[in-house]
């Protein structure tokens, strides 16, 4: 796993776009995002952390032209919208590579800015619920990962957009994002 600045210039999502400037503490600046981050080379460890913290379900999606003919490129594009979810995000990944962006700083403020999460084989997130991000995968155009939800599968994106900068769950994260 590596961390980095968006470099926000121009050019395909699915290219590295690593800004220059480097992040002071990627630790700190993870936890100030309450953001979990792990690197489980064996699925047994995946099923610890999803029991612990009473992981009902999974699933396994391959994200590449191969495995969604047509409509990838199409899905690639709505995986780079914007969003958040209500419940929190964990993606397990089993092969190929990608990118996981995530909003950092208060919105609105000179510190929002996209930072890059670059994912490989044995790399596994928790993405709290209320922030906001996207994926992509990258120049390799493939990933297969597994994606596992506390109860039922709800990985509904919420866009973001006025409305959901007042949704609860976003409030709750924020409160949480202020106080450090
Ligand atoms: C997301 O939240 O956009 C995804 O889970 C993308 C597919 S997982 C590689
Ligand atoms: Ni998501």
């Amino acid at each position: 796993m590596k961390v980095y600045y968006f470099d926000g210039l121009p050019g395909d999502q699915r290219q590295p776009h690593e800004s220059p400037e480097a992040i002071p503490s990627v630790p700190n600046l993870l936890s100030d995002l309450s953001i979990v981050a792990h690197h489980f080379p064996e699925v047994a460890s995946v099923d610890e952390l999803a029991k612990a913290r009473s992981y009902k379900n999974r699933d396994v999606i391959i994200v590449s032209p191969d495995a969604m003919g047509d409509v990838y490129e199409t899905k690639v594009k709505m995986f780079f919208d914007e969003h958040l979810h209500e419940d929190e995000e964990i993606r397990y990944i089993l092969d190929g590579s990608g990118y996981f962006d995530v909003r950092s700083g208060a919105p609105g403020g000179d510190s929002e800015r996209w930072v890059r999460i670059a994912m490989e084989a044995g790399d596994l997130i928790i993405l709290p619920a209320g922030i906001y991000h996207r994926f992509t995968t990258d120049e390799k155009n493939y990933i297969k990962a597994m994606r596992l939800f506390q109860d039922e599968p709800k990985w509904t994106p919420l866009n973001r957009s006025a409305e959901v900068d007042t949704n609860p769950h976003r409030q709750e994260y924020l409160s949480a994002l202020l106080k450090v």
